[in-house]
């Protein structure tokens, strides 16, 4: 089936077997190609009738409104919080997502994170590799199992980072806008969820409502034993107030996969000791973002083909 009439939109560089395969059905315009993207939208905009982004990209609402007859939007992701869903839903656009796909993959790096931090493994690397072990005995890292974790957002990766959490023997309390069917502690809110943690996890969209909850306050509450864990949106988080408790070990470290400006991280960030930091890979196996890519193009196909989009939200 071919549909080259269709003309697609790609916001952002995508792997290379998607846009291979996308191209193969499609008619596809990558805005990062354009020298000038607003005369290509000038010209071109109003054959648009797809878009394919990033979770992490989304789409500017400023550049929809150039695109009259795009009806659909496919997200390699699950973050639309940088797309207004509000504006969407009222002209009738579909949006998916790559809905439980990445799960487990996330789940695994909030793990991975959590106990790299706690373990010392990267320290213990670069001791290792570098042969200080021959002339220096080790150092002693923190224990895992059996500490408490807190898990702010028990969605369907709140939940697998829960599971993951009992079988490492810990204590697990979350937040969640409503109660869930849970064996776990529901707490009021993020402060309270802080106080009880050792491990606090964040895993809440970067809905508006959601914007710097982790600040001062929360910090504090966490206090001189507790680690953060960020594998949700960097924009959760103050970043200067994590800065400042970070920097003054009011808290003990920040295990982080995402920022407030990535790909940028701030200098200050970088140079502290007390951190874990990853650029941004919680999906990033060659096995889930396969299955992201498919997921894309069946929802572009679907979409074309009988005009539904197959995991739309
Ligand atoms: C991806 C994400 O890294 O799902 C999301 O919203 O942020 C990540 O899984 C991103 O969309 C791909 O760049």
């Amino acid at each position: 089936m071919s549909h080259a009439q269709s003309s697609i939109l790609i916001i952002q560089p995508l792997m290379p077997q998607l846009d291979e395969k996308l191209s193969q059905h499609f008619d596809c315009h990558r805005l990062y190609d354009y020298q000038d993207p607003a005369q290509f939208l000038q010209q071109h905009g109003e054959e648009i009738r797809g878009i394919v982004t990033r979770g992490d990209v989304g789409v500017e609402t400023a550049l929809l409104e150039q695109l009259p007859a795009c009806k659909a939007i496919a997200v390699f992701g699950v973050g639309t919080d940088r797309i207004d869903l509000g504006y969407t839903k009222a002209q009738g656009i579909q949006v998916s997502i790559t809905s439980d796909i990445l799960t487990d993959d996330v789940a695994d790096l909030a793990m991975t994170l959590t106990l790299g931090f706690t373990r010392n493994l990267v320290a213990y690397h670069q001791f290792a590799r570098s042969g200080a072990w021959e002339n220096t005995g080790v150092t002693l890292s923190s224990k895992a199992s059996g500490k408490r974790m807190g898990i702010a957002g028990l969605g369907a990766i709140g939940k697998a980072i829960a599971r993951r959490a009992e079988a490492f023997g810990m204590e697990v309390a979350y937040t969640a806008r409503s109660a869930k069917d849970v064996p776990y502690k529901r707490c009021e809110n993020i402060e309270q969820l802080a106080a009880f943690s050792d491990f606090l996890v964040l895993a809440l969209p970067g809905s508006p409502e959601n914007l710097q909850l982790v600040d001062a306050k929360v910090l504090a509450a966490l206090g001189q034993e507790g680690v953060l864990i960020n594998i949700a949106r960097g924009t959760v988080v103050n970043e200067s107030d994590l800065i400042h408790a970070l920097q003054q070990r009011t808290i003990k470290g920040a295990a982080l996969d995402v920022f407030s400006h990535e790909p940028m991280i701030h200098p200050a960030l970088r140079e502290l000791d007390n951190v874990l930091l990853t650029p941004h890979i919680a999906s990033a196996t060659h096995e889930t973002r396969e299955a992201m890519s498919n997921n894309v193009f069946e929802n572009m196909l679907g979409f074309f083909s009988s005009g539904k989009m197959l995991t739309a939200i």
